[in-house]
This record gives structure tokens, sequence and C-alpha cells, in this order.
């Protein structure tokens, strides 16, 4: 939930998320942090007091109650590789901080010696022990800051936190995540740690490298999705994802887009053309291959536009309001989450391709999906483990008191007879088959 305020997350988790079955929440940093009406405000820490432009202690407090009682776990996005890039200025909190020296908090010596920007990033001490964007580099190997970082972890998790991304992880040794973690008493639960570690072309710093701490965002997966469904790459050869070198699916978190890559050129973007946005969140929620996770946005005129309504976050049906796009509501979006979770760690089955661009594919005897990423109508008969009967399109409906408000497909002797309109798809599966 990309920069909505806690308040308005709590209320989101109760109408929608958890009625939804999304497992987390994921929300942008709590940590006070450099004034401003830019988004990324939040990535120049001041200090660890919990009063940020989405909400104070209490509001953060009150969202992770409200969440769980929605049956939401709670990721935060965690910055621990720096604080400001801003020479001077009052923080969220009022804290008034110079770059390198943030009272009570941290001074000169907790930073890294290098204050130049990265250049060169075949270089890994460079990528680890300079500026990420110029932002003040912490000395992450020192104990203070690491005892320092943990409190900040500690704090988190004692609020009831369940999940960490851990924002520029590429740019922390992997000992001194290790180390961090290693200080945090967990409470007696599982903590979910999501690493940020985009792959460069022959770099030395990896997201397998990352493995041993917990899951690895993989963009990899973003840019073959990409190409995909912009049709420069075959759909066609994402059946297996496994073996081509990224992180392995059980360790890898996968999406369409996050806020970064989807101000980046050439991504794909919930504005994309021809529905590709919402075919790869198909894809990406029907395929078996990593742990996914779905952005939830905002429309923005210029990249460093902040988020609408004050930062109050609100939806209307299916769609967004105010500005905020409500990705997670979309039918397709929402449906498929439905999808995943019926079907689970069944494999993928019947796999089959109409085309380079055209395919389609089962989750066991528990769902199947089909996809056309092509300008004409897909007609075909295909095979699926389903069982006889007749179920409801959760792509574009859903299943409401009996009856499908979309399409109803019939399976009938292991088949099922599709006629796909251009770029569009379907989804079936047994949580929304009728009796
Ligand atoms: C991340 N992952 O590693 C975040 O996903 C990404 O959004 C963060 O950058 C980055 N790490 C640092 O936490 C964002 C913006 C940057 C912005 C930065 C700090 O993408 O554009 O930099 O947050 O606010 C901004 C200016 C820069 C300037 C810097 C320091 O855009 O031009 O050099 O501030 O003053
Ligand atoms: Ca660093």
């Amino acid at each position: 939930m990309f920069q909505w305020s806690y308040a308005s997350v709590a209320a989101e988790c109760t109408n929608f998320i958890g009625p939804a079955g999304y497992g987390y929440v994921s929300v942008s940093p709590p940590q006070e942090h450099i004034q401003g009406n830019q988004w990324w405000t939040d990535y120049q820490a001041v200090s660890y007091n919990l009063v940020s432009k989405h909400g104070d202690r209490n509001a953060f407090q009150s969202m992770i109650n409200t969440c769980h009682s929605a049956g939401v776990l709670v990721i935060v996005d965690t910055v621990w590789n720096h604080m400001s890039g801003q020479t001077s200025g009052t923080g969220t909190a009022g804290s008034s901080f110079q770059k390198y020296v943030y009272p009570g908090t941290y001074t000169g010596w907790d930073f890294h010696s290098c204050h130049h920007g990265i250049n060169n990033y075949n270089n890994a001490t460079e990528v680890q022990f300079c500026e990420l964007a110029g932002l003040a580099d912490l000395a992450t190997e020192t104990d203070y800051v690491r005892g320092r970082l943990a409190q900040y972890g500690q704090d988190l998790i004692n609020l009831g936190v369940d999940g960490l991304r851990l924002d520029a992880a590429k740019h922390m040794p992997v000992a001194d995540i290790q180390n961090i973690l290693s200080r945090i008493n967990k409470n007696g639960k599982s903590i979910y740690i999501t690493q940020e570690v985009v792959f460069g072309s022959g770099q030395p710093v990896t997201p397998n490298q990352y493995t041993p701490v917990g899951d690895v965002q993989e963009f990899r997966y973003t840019d073959a999705l990409a190409s995909a469904f912009f049709g420069t790459t075959k759909l066609s050869n994402l059946q297996t994802l496994d073996g081509r070198g990224w992180v392995s699916s059980s360790k890898a978190n996968v999406f369409v887009a996050n806020h970064d890559t989807e101000r980046n050129p050439g991504t794909l973007k919930p504005t994309s053309a021809k529905n590709a946005y919402t075919l790869a969140s198909v894809f990406s929620l029907a395929h078996p291959f990593g742990t996914p996770t779905v952005l939830s946005g905002f429309s923005y005129s210029t990249t460093d536009d902040g988020g609408p309504n004050n930062g109050y976050g609100t939806c209307s049906g299916n769609g967004g309001a105010n500005g905020w796009l409500c990705q997670h509501r979309w039918t397709a979006i929402s449906g498929m989450v439905g999808f995943r979770n019926k079907v689970g760690k069944a494999a993928m089955t019947n796999w089959s391709a109409g085309s380079s661009q055209r395919i389609s594919f089962g989750r066991g005897s528990l769902g199947h999906v089909a996809i056309n990423n092509q300008d004409s109508t897909w007609s075909v008969k295909v095979k699926t483990s389903l069982p006889n009967g007749k179920y409801c399109d959760v792509v574009g409906g859903a299943r409401s008191g009996g009856k499908c408000t979309g399409t109803t497909y019939t399976v009938s002797g292991g088949y099922v007879t599709l006629k796909l309109g251009a770029r569009s798809a379907m989804a079936i599966h047994t949580g929304a088959k009728l009796s």
C-alpha cells in the first residue's frame, strides 16, 4: 500500500484486504524522515521516532492491530542502509539534523568515510561503502550502528510487525544484515524478510548471496514479464522459471511492478497499453514461481509526486478513488488472489501454448488459467484436470450468490472450451465452482 497513511491502511484491511484473502499488507517507512511533498522523503531517515507523513506511533500501532484483527499480517519497509541525503533540516518528528549528524541517534563516525555516490557497480566495496543516491551511508559493520538498527527493528517487532522489507539490502554486506537480525528477539514468531537486491549483469553483489537471510526480490522476473507482455520475447518461454540462475522459487519475492520500477522507462505500469499490466498480474498470481507481491499505487504527473488526497488512501468498488489506483481491488487481481489461495502449492499441469503469446495451464485439479496476449480472439479447447462442472471466471468476474457475474465455463471430461477476446485472460478454480 505504497504511500497509504496508516489510518487508511487500517480501514482497507477491514474493508477489503482481509476479506479478499491477502496474507500481508506492506506499508511505507514509519521512521522520522525529511520533510517534503515527494514520495521519496520516506527514504531519508532522520531518527527512529515513529512519526512519519503516514502517521504517528499510535496510528501505526492501531493499523497493526486492526490489520491483525482482519487476518492480515504487516510488512514494514525498513531503511537500515542510510540516513538523509539532504544536508540539513528538521524531520517529520521535529528533530534538527545535518547530514552525518542526527542528534541522539548518530554522529560522524557512525558513517562510512566514502562521502561520494556509487559510480562503479562492478566494485562491491563502492556499492556497499559509498553513498546510494548521495544518502549518508551507515557503518553497518560497527557494534553501535548494528545495535541501534536492531533496537529500531526490535521496536517494530514489539509493536507486532510480522515482516520487514529491507530497503537497499544490496548496499549492506550480508553479514551486517545477519548480525543485526540476530540481535532482535522475534518474540517466538517467524518474521518474513524480503530484501531489495536489484540484479545487475556481471556485478559482484548478487541476489543469490542474500538467500541465507530470507527472501530476495527477483527483478529479473519483473523484466522478463515486461518483455513477454510487451511482445518482444515469447510469453510461451515463461513456462519454467527455475534453472535460469534467478533466486530459487522458494526464496524469490516477485512482482509485476514496484514503486521504483513503475517509475522507470520501458517497464510495466498500470497505464501500459493493451491490458499488459493486468495480464501480467494474472500470470504472476497464477504461475507457481515465487512469492508474489501486488503493488497498490496512485496516478501521478511527475515521478516525484507524493500520494494524493493528503496521503489518505481511498478506493471505490473494484477501483480507485481520489487519485489512488487500488490495484489490489481490481477484479482480475483480487480474483487471482482467491485463485492462488485455492491452488496453494499445486504443481503446474496441462501446459499448452496456442502460439508464442497464448498460454494455458492448470494448477493440479484445483485451478486453470489462460492468457491471450494477442490482438485477436483465441478460440480453443484445452485439457484440464478440474472436476466436471460449471465454474465462474475470476479474471473478468466472480461467483456471487450462486451465479457468475462474468463468464461461466463448463468443464467436461477433462476439457474446457475457451473463447478469449484480444488481450484478455480467464481463470477458474474450485473455490468459484457453481454447485
Ligand atoms: C530503495 N531501494 O533500495 C527504494 O526502493 C528507493 O525508492 C529509494 O530511492 C532508495 N532505495 C533509497 O532508499 C528513493 C528515490 C530516490 C531518492 C531516494 C531518497 O528513488 O530518487 O533520492 O529515495 O529520498 C532523492 C533524489 C536524489 C538525491 C537523493 C539524496 O531523487 O536525486 O540524490 O534524494 O538527496
Ligand atoms: Ca551501505
